[in-house]
């Protein structure tokens, strides 16, 4: 039908076939770049009907594959209602922050788009699924302080599994949910990867996210180490979104024999952050130990020590800490963290409305609305089914949480881990030797990265059958984790006390550790230069979006180009599609550009011929389709 339309344009049939009609009449030559993107899709289709998506091998099939039901939400408003991200562009983020100070209610985050879904489903979450229910939040839950939906694990995972871009998530969401401030979170110098990178790359990327819509950048070091948080914490600030500083809790501030990570040791983290400039102080809690009682002495204590607002993030790991943000609301807490009903539980987030029922006719009661969240948690219930494949198994915490203090997004993935090496039956001695590595290393902050190394240090002992004494011993020439290495070797930055120096030694084997900032002897990233190396591989000029993916992430950015150029952008596929491919006689509507929607339909898979190859048939805009696959089984 394309071609006919040109053949039949008065223009073409007189004979006028300047360039001039090409740029005056672009749609009739639209054809051929519609034509292969179409044809890029069928081929990934085709492919994961023949071979399968290997991401998804010898795991369970989705066990939904129709679209999830949207709740309605005025569509006549023109756009959604002010809400915080107005106040803050109207006040900066200096007042904002005293503004905050002032609301009586608690306000609420949402983190159902990232924390959540990284706790519970090893943070695969498409894009495509969350675009379905933004405007929804946007126009029914104007009142949430904000969605927390970037940063953490989702940067990489988006490129390396989802083969989608984490920038193009961000910017999408974005013009659907103008008014609800996007927080994410950065791992300081790690930026969001999982080694420390040159200041000048997680100054660009800071930067970078700030323009790309993000208000609200919550910046941790995963040692508490505060020198190692000054360049990113700097650069939010220049860039006018809200530096949320957090101190990462670990231990127990109830328990007077524990005297390393005690009340006063977090009082005067809390401090410095504030005089470094921070606009909110955000209590980290990512194993969920910040128990009721203790929750509501640390945040009672800091309103007394410090001016800035303060912001509880737990996981519920243990099963009670509605209770922990309950009792912290009591002492003044300004903003918590949950997410909807049924992204909500266990290694995730506690749940929004319990916490908001938890406090009705109190004076500190949330102004969401507990019902238009409800219909929200409907649509996660259902897009949950979408991604059996990487349902965590439901873990309740045994009392052993506070003895091994694993952050939740590590709790489901680690006995994942340890059930592929099989070590499965051995759950409980993985964690039992988690929490001796811990003591081992002088007690330390446990979260990405250096929660990683932890982990990875427990599996290498029990796999091998063996103990924290044989590292001590040195009896043994031990080839320790890389993450290990580069933890105790300074790479990751400095922890209070020290490493303890025959550990050191042991592990390092002569190598000498940085007692210096990493990003202050880390050589400055050369951007023009990564440019012509991302040039070698993507066929358009790159962005500046690209050189930093590029520089996070050099290996999983250009795979992901790849992808993109075999495939065009599969991320606008049905989740079940790009997981499972499609069934017989199955249609799929597949929006490529604003406007524009392919509608595929799968018929059937021919037989192998003598060469390998089978064809696949489609329909494509009702028209017939083949593509040939080289079967791989
Ligand atoms: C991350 O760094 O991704 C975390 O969620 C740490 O809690
Ligand atoms: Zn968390």
């Amino acid at each position: 039908p394309f071609v006919l339309k040109l053949i039949t344009h008065p223009t073409f049939i007189n004979g006028d076939c300047y360039t001039r009609f090409i740029d005056e009449t672009p749609e009739l030559f639209d054809f051929p770049q519609r034509h292969d993107r179409a044809t890029k899709l069928l081929t990934y289709l085709a492919e994961t009907i023949v071979n399968g998506n290997p991401l998804v091998k010898d795991r369970p099939k989705a066990k939904r594959r129709k679209a999830a039901p949207i709740p309605a939400y005025n569509k006549k408003q023109a756009s959604p209602p002010d809400g915080m991200k107005q106040k803050l562009q109207e006040l900066g983020a200096e007042k904002f922050s005293k503004w905050i100070l002032e609301q009586k209610p608690l306000l609420l985050t949402d983190t159902s788009f990232r924390d959540a879904h990284q706790s519970l489903y090893a943070t695969r979450f498409r894009t495509h699924d969350m675009l379905q229910i933004a405007d929804v939040y946007a126009h029914n839950c104007p009142e949430l302080f904000s969605l927390e939906m970037w940063g953490g694990a989702t940067f990489d995972t988006s490129m390396r599994f989802l083969k989608e871009s984490p920038w193009q998530r961000l910017a999408e969401m974005r013009t659907r949910v103008p008014n609800i401030l996007f927080q994410m979170l950065i791992r300081a110098s790690s930026a969001v990867g999982y080694t420390n990178y040159p200041d000048n790359v997680v100054r660009a990327f800071v930067k970078e996210a700030a323009a790309a819509g993000i208000d609200v950048f919550r910046v941790f070091d995963a040692l508490n180490w505060v020198p190692n948080m000054k360049v990113a914490m700097e650069e939010v600030q220049k860039s006018g979104a809200i530096c949320e500083a957090s101190i990462c809790y670990t231990g127990d501030i109830l328990d007077s024999s524990k005297t390393k990570y005690d009340l006063k040791y977090y009082v005067n983290m809390a401090k410095e952050l504030e005089n470094m400039g921070a606009h909110i102080l955000a209590i980290k809690d990512m194993a969920g130990l910040c128990k009721p009682y203790a929750a509501q002495l640390l945040v009672k204590t800091l309103k007394e020590e410090i001016g800035i607002p303060i912001h509880f993030h737990t996981h519920d790991t243990g099963g009670g800490q509605a209770a922990s943000i309950l009792k912290a609301a009591e002492a003044g807490l300004d903003i918590a963290d949950g997410a909807v009903p049924s992204m909500s539980g266990g290694t995730s987030q506690p749940n929004l409305n319990t916490v908001i029922e938890a406090q009705r006719f109190s004076d500190h009661q949330p102004t969401v609305d507990v019902h238009q969240l409800d219909e929200i948690s409907e649509y996660w219930r259902a897009t949950r089914n979408f991604y059996s494949a990487f349902e965590s198994p439901v873990l309740p915490a045994g009392a052993n949480l506070y003895e091994h203090q694993m952050p939740g997004g590590q709790y489901t993935n680690l006995l994942q881990q340890a059930q592929s090496l099989g070590l499965g039956d051995r759950w409980s001695e993985v964690c039992h030797i988690y929490a001796e590595v811990n003591q081992l290393l002088g007690d330390i902050v446990k979260v990405t990265p250096t929660s990683k190394a932890v982990g990875d240090m427990a599996l290498f002992l029990v796999a091998n059958d063996l103990s924290c004494d044989d590292v001590v011993s040195g009896d043994r020439d031990l080839a320790f984790p890389e993450s290990v290495l580069d933890l105790v070797s300074g790479r990751m930055g400095q922890t209070p006390g020290g490493f303890p120096e025959e550990v050191q030694k042991q592990i390092l084997r002569g190598e000498k550790p940085l007692t210096e900032r990493p990003g202050s002897i880390l050589p400055p990233a050369d951007f023009e230069e990564a440019a012509k190396e991302v040039q070698k591989f993507v066929n358009h000029t790159p962005t500046d979006q690209d050189v930093i993916s590029f520089l996070l992430y050099p290996k999983v950015f250009e795979d992901f180009m790849k992808h993109q150029e075999a495939y065009f952008d599969t991320s606008g596929l049905p989740t079940y599609a790009f997981f499972d491919g499609m069934e017989p006689e199955e249609e799929i509507m597949v929006d490529i550009a604003p406007g524009k929607t392919l509608i595929l339909k799968f018929l059937a898979v021919g037989k192998p011929q003598t060469d390998g190859c089978r064809t696949v048939f489609f329909e494509l805009n009702g028209q017939p389709r083949e593509v040939i696959i080289v079967d791989k089984s």
